[in-house]
């Protein structure tokens, strides 16, 4: 049983499906401080340079200069760099934007310089005006692994040199025993000024877990003050963005919001207070509950900006509720 006393908000998130709950959460989340914890199983080293794909689609999100219909990267970017790549020969197939670019050659620089992920991450968000803090799940390197019909491929490779696809049978997360969770995260949670935990709507395999299966991680969130809440990145049978349907068809589970109660309660019992489901999922409100964990419903697909404010106050107003 989890109790609150405090007022900081956790959130865990991959890319852009986590990302519009993070932006309504910024946006609500005025007078208390938002830490956001990152993927970073998508990130590897591309042309000499790091790429946090996660990290970056929070901080483009959050500052307001994400390229919402390409998915990634920046608005009104240019691709002169990638063009004169192209004619030396270079590798193209990881698209890096002009503008883009900067990111990772600043991110390059700073970590060439002996700054941890952490600090840079916090350097960037401060330097684009974001007000909430984002944290990368752990300093150290760890890479999401996709298993696909006997094979393995790095995860950027199966995701978009391969455009997911091949068929998955499974995901590790190379380094992840040795990575420590990021310690100011981990800070936070032994603190007792700790609110809210929330799962953000993102892939459960290649966003989460990776976060998750941190060591000691997952427990510490259970053991924390904080009640914890997942929104379902299922809605009516379909993912709103990304293979995660795919991937669920592929490993045999059912492709519902049921299938991601029934993933998050079985490998991490005890962790749930609520699971956040839409309302067109009504159906399987029972079927969840009998997981253990409490059930809320309401409209999760965010569309514009309003919705994803209406979502972040719905979750935080039933942590609050949760909490005493
Ligand atoms: N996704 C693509 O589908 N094609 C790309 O060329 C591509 C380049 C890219 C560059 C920087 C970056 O931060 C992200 C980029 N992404 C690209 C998106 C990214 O690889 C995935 O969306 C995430 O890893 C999944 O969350």
């Amino acid at each position: 049983m989890h109790s609150a006393g405090g007022s900081a908000v956790l959130a865990l998130s991959g890319g852009v499906g986590g990302a519009k709950l993070a932006l309504g959460l910024q946006d609500v989340v005025t007078d208390d401080p938002l830490h956001l914890m990152a993927n970073t199983g998508d990130d590897f080293s591309h042309l000499g340079l790091h790429i946090s794909p996660d990290i970056d689609t929070l901080l483009y999100t959050l500052s307001g200069r994400a390229n919402v219909s390409q998915g990634w990267g920046l608005e009104e970017e240019s691709w002169r760099v990638m063009a004169a790549l192209e004619g030396l020969g270079g590798e193209t197939w990881f698209r890096l934007g002009d503008k883009d670019l900067a990111t990772h050659l600043f991110r390059a620089q700073q970590l060439a310089r002996g700054a941890s992920l952490a600090v840079v991450t916090a350097q960037m968000a401060q330097r684009m005006g974001i007000t909430c803090h984002v944290h990368p799940m752990s300093n150290a390197t760890v890479r999401t692994v996709v298993h696909c019909d006997g094979d393995t491929l790095p995860f950027q490779r199966y995701f978009v040199e391969q455009q997911c696809h091949p068929r998955v049978s499974g995901f590790s997360f190379e380094g992840i025993n040795e990575a420590p969770a990021n310690g100011a995260v981990l800070d936070l949670l032994a603190s007792a000024t700790l609110s809210s935990i929330i799962i953000c709507p993102s892939n459960p395999f290649v966003s989460i877990d990776p976060i998750l299966q941190l060591p000691g991680f997952w427990v510490a969130l259970r053991d924390s003050v904080a009640p914890v809440a997942v929104v379902s990145p299922i809605v009516a049978g379909a993912a709103i963005k990304g293979p995660t349907a795919k991937m669920m068809r592929e490993l045999h589970m059912p492709v519902t919001a049921l299938g991601v109660a029934q993933h998050y309660c079985r490998r991490y019992p005890g962790l749930l207070d609520y699971f956040v489901i839409d309302e067109s999922d009504a159906k399987l409100a029972d079927a969840i509950g009998e997981l253990g964990v409490n059930v809320a419903m309401t409209s999760t697909i965010m569309k514009n900006r309003q919705d994803k404010r209406r979502l972040a106050q719905f979750v935080l107003k039933l942590l609050e509720v949760a909490g005493f």
